[in-house]
């Protein structure tokens, strides 16, 4: 089994201070929040930038700023920034931040209800041209799936040589319009999945830790980070974005997994090896 990569999520588009503090906005606080990140063994940073404000955004000199900033105290981190941003961004919007040529990205794989009127879209021509200009600029994407459709549109991307090995995904799961973090579901799309992929878990609000847990078991790797759960336990606030990733640290040693380095993590995924 591969050593386990951990992803920390640190800001996410919908959580705000108002539901933990320790939600970062500034680029202080972003570099903050993945310092420690990676000090706990996360070897890659999901990432959404924010305005000092808390307010979302896909500008792509914040993101440089942030990443510059990031770069500046871990070199050899992996940064993965969000293509996704926030419900109701245009593609031309989100996508703009892929001509910085960031190592790594997420390709969100289809469309979500995402509770109330919110619907995360991603149609078929959006998800091929977010790939295509990905492949055009080698960048590393992550296969954003929240649901088994997902995983087929990928196969049927696969077959139109769109989307390109090795093939690397996501599960999304519970999320409002999508399947949950159950192990029946986990167990379904892991074995949905192409051959020769691999694949990492975010496990949304109470399903974090279990669905980490299936992961850590079954060669999965893991997402966690306040965008996906602000709580360390039931009811009780995690103080930081590393508070999360030391308690996979603890879950993936009492289940015998060591944790990747950031030169490891990019050779499970097949990426290039980056001189810093
Ligand atoms: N904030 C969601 C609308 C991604 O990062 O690619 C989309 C999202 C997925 O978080
Ligand atoms: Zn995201």
């Amino acid at each position: 089994m591969d050593k386990l990569i951990i992803t920390c999520a640190i800001s996410g588009a919908e959580v705000m201070k108002e539901h933990n503090p320790a939600v970062p906005y500034t680029v202080e606080e972003m570099v903050d929040a993945a310092k420690e990140a990676y000090h706990a063994g996360a070897s890659i940073i999901h990432l959404h930038a924010r305005l000092d404000d808390g307010t979302p955004t896909q500008d792509k000199e914040r993101y440089k700023e942030i990443i510059k900033s990031i770069h500046k105290e871990c070199p050899e981190l992996i940064i993965q920034v969000s293509t996704g941003g926030a419900v109701g961004m245009s593609v031309e919007e989100r996508s703009d931040v892929l001509n910085l040529k960031p190592e790594m990205a997420t390709l969100d794989c289809g469309t979500l209800n995402f509770g109330g009127d919110e619907i995360f879209i991603n149609t078929e021509n959006d998800i091929i041209y977010f790939a295509e200009k990905m492949n055009h600029l080698n960048i590393k994407y992550e296969m954003e799936c929240f649901e088994k459709g997902h995983i087929d549109m990928t196969k049927r991307l696969i077959k139109k040589n769109v989307i390109k090995k090795p093939f690397h995904y996501s599960f999304v799961l519970g999320v409002v319009g999508g399947m949950t973090g159950e192990e029946r579901d986990f167990m379904f799309l892991k074995d949905s999945l192409p051959e020769g992929s691999t694949y990492s878990v975010a496990g949304i609000g109470k399903y974090e830790f279990s669905l980490a847990e299936l992961a850590i078991k079954y060669g999965g790797h893991v997402r966690v980070g306040l965008e996906d759960n602000i709580y360390i336990e039931k009811g009780v606030l995690a103080k930081s974005n590393a508070d999360l990733v030391k308690k996979i640290a603890k879950i993936a040693k009492m289940n015998n997994r060591e944790i990747a380095t950031t030169s490891e993590t990019r050779r499970i995924l097949g990426m290039e090896e980056r001189n810093v």
